[in-house]
């Protein structure tokens, strides 16, 4: 196929003089940018205005062409371990979600220098999820089908779509719905990541206007929505989404299937080799990896249709949201056209003027758009709060492809725009100011007001996604001595800086409608935060380095060594003594496990560490183990088992289902049906999240309510520690009760040094002893682990062992799963006595009434049976209740050795 490149040709033949310069160039100086000093910085824009009629209009091909790119980007050492090894990217693109997916913005500055068009380098990606795979080679053959209400249902290759459709070119600015987000993040976290400024990019798409398409599938009557799908893969399913075809059918919105990005076919990361552009809406809407255009009388109910790309309420924060799938559903929280948005980049956050000249003067520069094709009609700029505004001037690149001649071709598509009045792409400000009035300011903020007359508000609408941000943009200028220092709200992902943080952590409130400065009267109020205390895991006297392949080696029963925080440690000697067990050190030998180690581990456990570090891995290393995660590869093969120890595994949430006031039943699907758990009787398993702002992972271990042996699905009944007015809740629970059914979350396993065999055998810490009689003492959510052993010993008739369960809670419906337990002992009272004991019984209740302490374990446990190890005391609650049963049982004769503590 054909490939045009850019920057060739089409200017070459024009006369230079006439020539329009773009992208401007940029100031004739060798310094850093962002020293610029005032005189060079005011060169602006080369003769652009917003004024069409000052060009010659006879003279065609003066409109914008994208600026060079990178020849020789390859794939980045960071990518080789993850799915994306085959994608070429710029090392220039700040990464928002970690290593993997790939979401990516370019540093402002950048992107605003590249001009009009962005390469295809600094676009900003957003990628749910691994970039399919298409070779060059078989790119033609590429698949895609319009079903669905159609009378003409069609399957046909990109070759066909090429050769017997009309191809068009024109320039349309992708923004994400989540540009500028981090602003909202810092006011109060919500699920999203954050995006900086500059999660937008323009480019000229070449491809095939859908209507065409469409008319040639015949929609039915009765049809509204045309849903498109998507590739790639995700734990919810294939990424997909729609929109109204009466929008997909209507020239003007210049909805397109566009295979060519710049006059080249798509990067991976855009798409290739097929992909949907809609202008003038979200990001989001424009699908890549295009296979399915679906027709419906619905809006699709793709689960990222319905769980991405919405506003909901501000009220509803993020737990709230977890358990309303009519509010998720609901369209009219859906966004779709965009809305009016702009941001400054020069000055650029941390540019630096010296004052060797105060008469001199600076142009203030930025972007704005706005959206469903209206037009940005004014851009203001307030040194002053917004008391005063001064009117910036504005060029709108995109007029200047109207004005090339009907037919023109641009890289195999007739350039389409003579006849749009919409707009479809950003457009820049700018303002010349002296610096007089940058120094009698404290700020600089914009706004732009679309052809609808909407402004841009003052303050920020937040909301559960963080999506559509937009409230003024605002630069603070600071004042150090000869010099004026500018501050941008925030800087894109976890980079700290910006006036937003700034202000907060100085105890400023940033929605007090006054970006969190103190208004008279208010009290002086600065938070004090605590640092956390570091303990030392690291033995000074050891100084060896150590390689991956060295780490590798030991990744068995055998001397497991495993890595945390950079530092090796070799768990042999712990083995036999580690409370979780064996199996727990065996499944992190080789690996990294820095997060969960950190995330279950006590400052006692941490501080032992020393004693098994035995030297640091080398930076290479690192580096490699940063890259590789451990996650489960996905295989073609379904797997037997579910949990693994040593990945981390997927599960859907299915359900959650309340069993008390604080207390949850979570359900959680399997990758299918009949996978086993795997779980053996008296293990844990872990859990793990992660915090979708801070990308820190939260690990806890449960005991599921569901047997081992269950199949496809599995129960864990977890109680939710919300937050009081005394204490912050539970972050792992909180977090969890977050999450919407149908999201997923990781699962590795099993983990705990205690397992039952049957029939009376026991495991601990591989050591096998036969017990003839289990005392189960536990409270609350404690009962989990005892649930196990207890069902165990008890669907098992010709099992010896009796049970004396002691479960002690508040009130009677606190007790939980009680119908289960009271349903297991049934028929079986001479191998098991239940006693439940309430500190605050009804009135009804004819049980044990009062905490569990010494009177009830004299009576019911007594001394230990002199016949010696063959009773086994399991203990699970609060740390309250296990000390005091460890002293009660210690001070009646029991040893040790007979008390497993879960
Ligand atoms: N198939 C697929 N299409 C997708 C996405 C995705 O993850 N998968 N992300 C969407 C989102 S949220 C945005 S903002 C745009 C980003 O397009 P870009 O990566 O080409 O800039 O793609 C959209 N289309
Ligand atoms: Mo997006």
């Amino acid at each position: 196929m054909e490939i045009i490149h850019p920057n060739k040709s089409l200017l070459e033949e024009k006369d230079a003089s006439s020539r329009i310069h773009w992208p401007p160039s940029p100031p004739a100086t060798d310094n850093d940018p962002k020293e610029s000093n005032i005189d060079h910085n005011s060169s602006g824009f080369d003769g652009i205005s917003g004024d069409i009629d000052e060009l010659d209009i006879k003279t065609s091909r003066r409109y914008p062409l994208p600026p060079p790119s990178r020849p020789d980007n390859g794939v980045l050492a960071e990518d080789l371990k993850t799915p994306d090894n085959h994608v070429v990217r710029d090392p220039r693109l700040i990464r928002l979600t970690g290593v993997h997916p790939f979401n990516v913005e370019a540093p402002l500055t950048d992107l605003f220098d590249e001009g009009f068009i962005t390469t295809k380098d600094l676009h900003y990606v957003r990628n749910h999820g691994p970039v399919p795979r298409v070779e060059d080679s078989e790119m033609m053959d590429w698949e895609f089908t319009i079903e669905g209400m159609v009378d003409n249902p069609i399957k046909m290759t990109l070759e066909q779509l090429i050769k017997q459709y009309e191809q068009v070119t024109y320039p349309v600015t992708l923004v994400c719905a989540g540009n500028r987000r981090k602003e909202q993040n810092v006011v109060r976290k919500t699920k999203g990541f954050s995006w900086g400024a500059a999660g937008l990019s323009t480019a000229l798409w070449t491809g095939v206007v859908i209507g065409d398409l469409l008319r040639a599938a015949m929609p039915k009557r009765g049809a509204r929505y045309v849903c498109f799908e998507g590739a790639d893969k995700l734990p919810n399913g294939y990424y997909g989404t729609s929109i109204k075809l009466n929008w997909a059918m209507d020239p003007n919105r210049g909805v397109m299937v566009a295979h060519k990005m710049n006059g080249e076919v798509l990067t991976p990361d855009h798409g290739k080799p097929l992909r949907i552009i809609i202008p003038g809406q979200i990001g989001g809407r424009s699908v890549k990896w295009l296979k399915r255009i679906i027709i419906t009388k619905e809006p699709s109910d793709n689960w990222y249709h319905i769980y991405d790309n919405r506003v909901l309420p501000t009220m509803i924060n993020p737990e709230m949201s977890a358990d309303m799938p009519d509010t998720w559903k609901d369209e009219r929280y859906a966004i779709y056209d965009l809305n009016t948005n702009s941001a400054t980049c020069y000055p650029a956050h941390d540019e630096r003027l010296t004052l060797p000249d105060v008469t001199g003067s600076y142009n203030i520069r930025g972007y704005a758009y706005a959206g469903g094709g209206k037009r940005v009609t004014r851009v203001e700029i307030t040194f002053d709060k917004g008391k005063t505004w001064i009117l910036a001037d504005i060029s709108y690149p995109e007029d200047e492809y109207r004005l090339a001649p009907d037919g023109e071709e641009l890289f195999g598509g007739r350039l389409d725009m003579t006849w749009r009045e919409s707009c479809f792409c950003w457009c820049f400000w700018n303002l010349e100011v002296s610096i007089s009035q940058f120094q009698a300011a404290d700020d600089i903020m914009v706004r732009a007001m679309d052809e609808s007359m909407m402004v841009q508000p003052r303050d920020m609408y937040w909301s559960v996604l963080g999506m559509m941000n937009n409230p003024w943009f605002r630069v603070v200028i600071h004042k150090e001595g000869h010099a004026l220092r500018f501050e941008h709200p925030t800087l894109p992902a976890l980079m700290p800086g910006g006036w937003m943080e700034r202000v907060k952590k100085a105890g400023g409130n940033l929605s007090n409608g006054f970006w969190g400065e103190k208004l008279s009267g208010e009290d002086e109020k600065i938070e004090e935060v605590e640092p956390a205390k570091e303990i030392c895991m690291i033995n000074k006297d050891v100084n060896r380095t150590i390689t991956i392949d060295e780490l590798r080696r030991h990744d068995g029963e055998l001397e497991p060594w495993f890595v945390v925080g950079g530092q090796v440690y070799d768990g042999t000697k712990f083995l036999e003594g580690h409370p979780g067990g064996a199996p727990s050190i065996i499944g992190a030998a080789g690996q990294d496990v820095t997060d969960e180690f950190l995330a279950i581990h006590s400052e006692n456990a941490k501080a032992m560490m020393v004693d098994y570090h035995i030297g640091s891995l080398d930076r290479a290393s690192l580096d490699a183990l940063a890259n590789c995660g451990n996650d489960a590869v996905e295989g073609t093969e379904p797997r037997e088992i579910f949990l693994q120890s040593k990945a981390w595994t997927k599960a859907i949430l299915s359900a959650k289902k309340k069993v008390s006031a604080d207390t949850k039943i979570f359900t959680f699907t399997l990758e299918h049906a009949e996978q086993l758990i795997g779980l053996p009787v008296g293990q844990h398993l872990m859990i793990r999240l992660r915090d979708p702002v801070t990308r820190e992972a939260i690990i806890r271990a449960y005991t599921p309510i569901s047997k081992g042996t269950d199949r496809g699905k599995l129960d864990v009944l977890i109680k939710i520690y919300h937050d009081t007015p005394e204490r912050k809740g539970g972050r792992m629970t909180r977090a969890l009760d977050s999450i919407p059914v149908g999201h997923f979350v990781d699962f590795k396993g099993p983990v705990g040094k205690f397992e039952y065999l049957g029939r009376g055998l026991c495991a601990i810490s591989g050591q096998r002893r036969i017990v003839k009689r289990f005392i189960m003492v536990c409270a609350g959510s404690g009962i989990t682990p005892i649930f196990q052993v207890l069902r165990a010993v008890m669907a098992d008739p010709e099992d010896p062992t009796t049970c004396l369960v002691l479960d002690g809670n508040r009130a009677e419906e606190d007790i939980l799963c009680k119908q289960e337990l009271d349903q297991m002992v049934k028929g079986n009272e001479r191998r098991c006595r239940l006693l439940y004991a309430l500190s605050r019984p009804g009135p009804s209740w004819t049980g044990l009434t009062g905490r569990m302490g010494p009177a009830l374990f004299e009576k019911e446990v007594g001394p230990r049976s002199s016949a010696g190890r063959e009773e086994l005391v399991l203990i699970c609650g609060p740390a309250a209740l296990e000390e005091s049963v460890r002293d009660i049982f210690t001070g009646m004769g029991w040893k040790d050795d007979d008390l497993l503590f879960f």
